[in-house]
């Protein structure tokens, strides 16, 4: 499938071959999937090459009317190459059965799947070139230690720079200039705003939103844990009590641990602090397997099938996540 030039890892494909897989289902399923670009990477942006982040879309495209929707973002952290192919085969999953197994026909037909297969393309091309690589590809700021770039997962606008992330260049959690300082992230927080338009935000003294519909689910490996907001705060989110009881039951599935995401350790300018924060759309973070990236045997063998089952659950209850 894939081209990693590494004995036993050859399941995980690169960026180019994951967007022509991508656009090849375009094409065979037509009816079924699009594939759209959502912006520019920071690369891109200044003209230095880089790459256009693309949303892969799927839903039956002749059954009309606003539907809700499960939004997984993969691999926004570059070496992280377990949940870009785990979402790429979930597509194809998906696809594949349609027309064949009742309940994915059904979800197709009544729900829709975004996924951004690839969050951080020029962080993974880095990755790729044999770089142990997390962050974006910025060099405004370059450091001595030859790393660069912003951790994406903690530039995020909600709750920006609130701890749990650094002002340091040169730190692999480094925050960014500014809150959304970085093309990717706008392109992600737009892209989830729209998937989620109908909603509203949990402020932190909000009562819970209630009538929420989508799921938002961040995928990165490893430690085989489920997480929901809030990142920066022990205190419960407005909806604690409906994002761990969703939150248990996609640990159930691939039998990872739930925990509210602080209990990690504290983070802040999270994605999913953002999509919960602002669109208080029930929103987790997964973190899958024992490796940024397992070997293929491990791969199909576990990871695979338990985080599709998850992922299957959550696209079937988005229609009304906090109403299990
Ligand atoms: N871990 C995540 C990180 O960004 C995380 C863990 C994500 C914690 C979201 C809280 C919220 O640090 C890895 N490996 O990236
Ligand atoms: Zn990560």
């Amino acid at each position: 499938l894939g081209s990693l030039s590494i004995s036993g890892y050859s399941c995980y494909r690169t960026v180019e071959e994951t967007y022509s897989s991508a656009q090849g289902l375009v094409s065979q399923y037509p009816n079924l999937a699009s594939w759209s670009s959502i912006g520019s990477t920071w690369l891109k942006t200044k003209g230095r090459g880089g790459y256009d982040m693309n949303v892969l879309k799927l839903t039956n495209k002749s059954t009309g009317g606003t539907k809700p929707r499960l939004l997984i973002t993969a691999s926004i952290h570059a070496r992280e190459y377990t949940p870009a192919e785990l979402s790429t085969r979930f597509a194809e999953y998906l696809l594949a059965n349609y027309g064949r197994d009742a309940d994915v026909t059904w979800m197709l037909d009544s729900q829709e799947v975004w996924l951004v297969l690839q969050s951080n393309p020029d962080g993974r091309k880095k990755a790729e070139a044999g770089a142990s690589w997390r962050k974006n590809v910025n060099d405004t700021q370059k450091c001595s230690n030859g790393l660069f770039g912003a951790d994406l997962n903690r530039n995020f606008t909600y709750a920006w720079g609130t701890g749990g992330s650094s002002t340091d260049p040169c730190n692999e959690t480094y925050r960014g200039v500014s809150a959304g300082s970085e093309p990717e992230t706008q392109n992600l927080q737009n892209l989830i705003k729209a998937a989620f338009a109908d909603n509203r935000g949990a402020s932190r003294t909000d009562a819970a939103p209630a009538n929420t519909s989508g799921v938002y689910m961040d995928i990165h490996s490893y430690s085989q844990l489920v997480l929901w907001p809030w990142g920066d705060t022990t205190t419960a989110a407005p909806n604690g009590a409906a994002l761990q009881s969703l939150g248990r039951k996609l640990a159930y599935f691939n039998g990872y641990t739930p925990e509210q995401s602080v209990g990690l350790y504290p983070t802040s300018g999270t994605t999913d602090d953002f999509a919960y924060g602002e669109l208080g759309v029930a929103s987790y973070t997964i973190e899958l397997g024992t490796a940024f990236f397992e070997p293929c045997n491990t791969f199909t063998s576990t990871t695979l099938p338990k985080n599709q089952a998850a992922l299957l659950y959550a696209l079937r209850v988005a229609r009304a996540p906090y109403q299990l």
